[in-house]
């Protein structure tokens, strides 16, 4: 039988038909791939399902954490050297830059990630100090405060969360324009408009937030930063309250003294109002260039801010101080906001020239734009942090000798590392 050959004339075109096909087809595989390893590195969980049983994943095999698991950065639920292993994220995926601010729990860096030369803010916790001061409630509320899905034009986003064994690490946005505050201390008072502006902002901020029955309840100067396009940004989710129904009522008591609300200094029960007398103390900062009540004695500053009647000198206008009045309401059951929450707000006539849509789309031109020269302009940020050396215990914990404080605290955050399961950032 004569064997005719096949004719092989395959066209320039034909064959870049065939290739794009075949690159598509790659492609979509490599994209399922990508999402089943993000959702199996985010939600450990899903390894049960029958259909992933192909991963092998053997159970027992964290019960007993070795040195090296203890010491490994990431979720410990996968075989070592694992793809998922590979991508997840690390502290030595960054490069620290600068301390750009610092607490009792840690501290936050200006950090490069090295694969995108993104900028981020990198908030780091000392594990032990959270356990210690019996904050890890607080700190797990930070998280899945941060984690809920939380995107708002106005709230600081969290990209990623992850921990070695003696920290945990928050990848944030980053902004350099500096502390709202650091701004006002320069020029003393804002004008009402510029006042106004900063307030809507925050105001809209705080409204979404209770939307989701987060009470942010720690508002205080260092938390309320500008973008370098002069919008605000606020920071710190560490105090939020989660799961506040909206009449539900809370009474921890955690923060700082210059903008407590009364029912918070007497540890009483407080709700979602809470975060209106804070607007109505950051207002009046704004527009007077003191907290109300302020004492430089703390003592007497507490006694102002629960006995103390409220005078408004007349330099501000009607509408504003009509605000101050509802906002920094003693009795939070007369406390503007109490009824509608933020719309009650947005309906005040000091807001009356802001159009919110506007607002919330960032189409109102701030009224200040922070001089900064590019990422690395930290100028606005305190040389008290700025001028300290970053250590290099951030990204090495490799050959540390693991005590049994340390294992207790390795285990002592399960869950909290995070990441969009849409890809890096
Ligand atoms: C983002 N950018 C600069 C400073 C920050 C401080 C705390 C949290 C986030 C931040």
């Amino acid at each position: 039988m004569a064997v005719t050959e096949a004719p092989c004339d395959l066209s320039y075109c034909k064959m870049r038909g065939i290739v794009s096909v075949l690159t598509a087809f790659i492609k979509e595989r490599k994209m399922g791939l990508n999402d089943l390893i993000s959702k199996l590195v985010s939600n450990p969980h899903i390894c049960h399902h029958s259909e992933v049983d192909f991963l092998k994943i053997d159970e027992n095999q964290n019960e007993e954490l070795d040195e090296d698991e203890l010491l490994n950065p990431m979720c410990l639920t996968f075989p070592r050297s694992s793809l998922a292993e590979e991508l997840a994220i690390k502290p030595s995926d960054f490069d620290y830059l600068k301390i750009i601010g610092k607490g009792s729990f840690g501290k936050v860096l200006l950090a490069r990630h090295r694969d995108s030369n993104e900028y981020y803010a990198v908030k780091v916790l000392q594990k032990k100090i959270i356990l210690k001061k019996k904050e890890q409630k607080h700190i797990m509320a930070e998280r899945s405060v941060l984690m809920k899905n939380i995107k708002h034009p106005f709230l600081v986003g969290l990209h990623f969360s992850f921990q070695t064994t003696d920290k945990l690490y928050f990848v944030l946005d980053y902004v350099n324009g500096g502390e709202l505050f650091y701004h006002l201390q320069r020029e003393r008072v804002f004008l009402e408009p510029r006042a106004r502006f900063y307030a809507a902002e925050i105001a809209s901020a705080l409204g979404y937030l209770h939307s989701l029955h987060i009470v942010y309840r720690d508002l205080k100067p260092e938390n309320i930063l500008l973008a370098s396009t002069g919008h605000i940004v606020l920071t710190d989710f560490g105090l939020c309250k989660e799961g506040l129904a909206p009449t539900g009522t809370t009474t921890t008591f955690c923060g700082t003294p210059e903008y407590l609300a009364p029912e918070v200094l007497q540890k009483q029960a407080y709700d979602r109002t809470v975060d209106w007398w804070c607007l109505g103390s950051v207002l009046y900062e704004m527009l007077y260039g003191l907290p109300p009540f302020y004492s430089r004695n703390t003592a007497e500053m507490y006694n102002n801010i629960l006995n103390k009647p409220l005078i408004l000198k007349p330099n501000v206008s009607n509408s504003g101080r009509e605000l101050l009045e509802g906002l920094l309401q003693k009795d939070r059951t007369k406390r503007l906001g109490v009824k509608d929450d933020f719309m009650e707000l947005k309906c005040h006539t000091f807001f009356s020239p802001i159009n919110w849509d506007d607002l919330m789309a960032r189409k109102i031109t701030p009224p200040y734009i922070p001089s900064v020269s590019g990422p690395t302009d930290l100028r606005h940020f305190d040389p008290e942090f700025t001028h300290l050396p970053v250590t290099s215990s951030l990204c090495n914990t490799d050959g540390l000798l693991v005590t049994s404080s340390i294992k207790e605290a390795a285990g002592a955050f399960p869950g909290f590392s995070y990441g969009p399961t849409d890809g890096f950032m």
